[in-house]
């Protein structure tokens, strides 16, 4: 709740660079949307979003992080799921994290797609997945990472607009009204300076 909201970042001039908006600006969206550069794992939210692979059984980045801090249990949980297919997401409990959940969404590796399913379509599948997780479990807060920017070479600015697209199409279907705060959470300047710069041609000012 001390995490700014999009309408605050705009009222503060935080975001200058205005884009052509594709959808009309609507204030309920901006008070749920916040765009942070934080370690994820820190975050006291209903839930996070790990950028895992197939196997749900741990790894480097943001999914090495996530496991070290929640500990062991958490891989334990992750071994009775069976693995994830790309583009698709689980709900684990989130264990020694102030997370209360972990959704493991499995992006995809970049330039490669899955049954005529393109590498944006399994990307913004990854969010429609963990946002229907946290409906499904009547959640109030979600929190994402960069999925697929890092190991998986999915370039930023491309990844940061099939989320902001994805989550405002969730929103705009009247299927997120519960949620009250869909956090964007970055590690790097440069992924942060990218919502930045794009967010508003998704979510425009009011
Ligand atoms: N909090 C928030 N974001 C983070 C953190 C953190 N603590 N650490 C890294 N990031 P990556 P991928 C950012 O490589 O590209 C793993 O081995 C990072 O800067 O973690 O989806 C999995 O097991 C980047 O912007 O995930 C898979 O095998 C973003 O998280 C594979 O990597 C995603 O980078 C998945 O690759």
């Amino acid at each position: 709740s001390e995490i700014p909201t999009l309408s605050l970042l705009y009222k503060l001039h935080r975001i200058t660079d205005v884009r052509e908006p594709l959808f009309s600006p609507n204030a309920t969206f901006n008070d749920k949307i916040s765009i942070i550069r934080q370690d994820i794992t820190t975050l006291e939210v209903d839930a996070i979003v790990n950028a895992a692979n197939k196997s749900l059984l741990g790894g480097g980045g943001v999914d090495g992080a996530i496991h070290r801090a929640a500990g062991p249990e958490l891989l334990d949980e992750c071994e009775t799921l069976g693995g994830c297919e790309t583009g698709e997401s689980k709900i684990t409990k989130g264990y020694e994290l102030p997370a209360k959940y972990v959704i493991h969404a499995v992006g995809p590796i970049y330039g490669t797609g899955r049954r005529g399913l393109s590498v944006e379509e399994l990307l913004a599948g990854c969010y429609r997945s963990s946002l229907e997780h946290a409906v499904g479990k009547e959640l109030k807060s979600i929190a994402f990472p960069a999925i697929s920017t890092g190991v998986y070479g999915y370039p930023s600015g491309e990844a940061c607009e099939v989320a902001l697209n994805e989550v405002r199409r969730f929103l705009e279907e009247g299927k997120g009204e519960g949620l009250e705060r869909i956090i964007f959470c970055n590690f790097l300047q440069k992924d942060e300076d990218w919502y930045h710069r794009m967010v508003s041609k998704y979510f425009p000012p009011v």
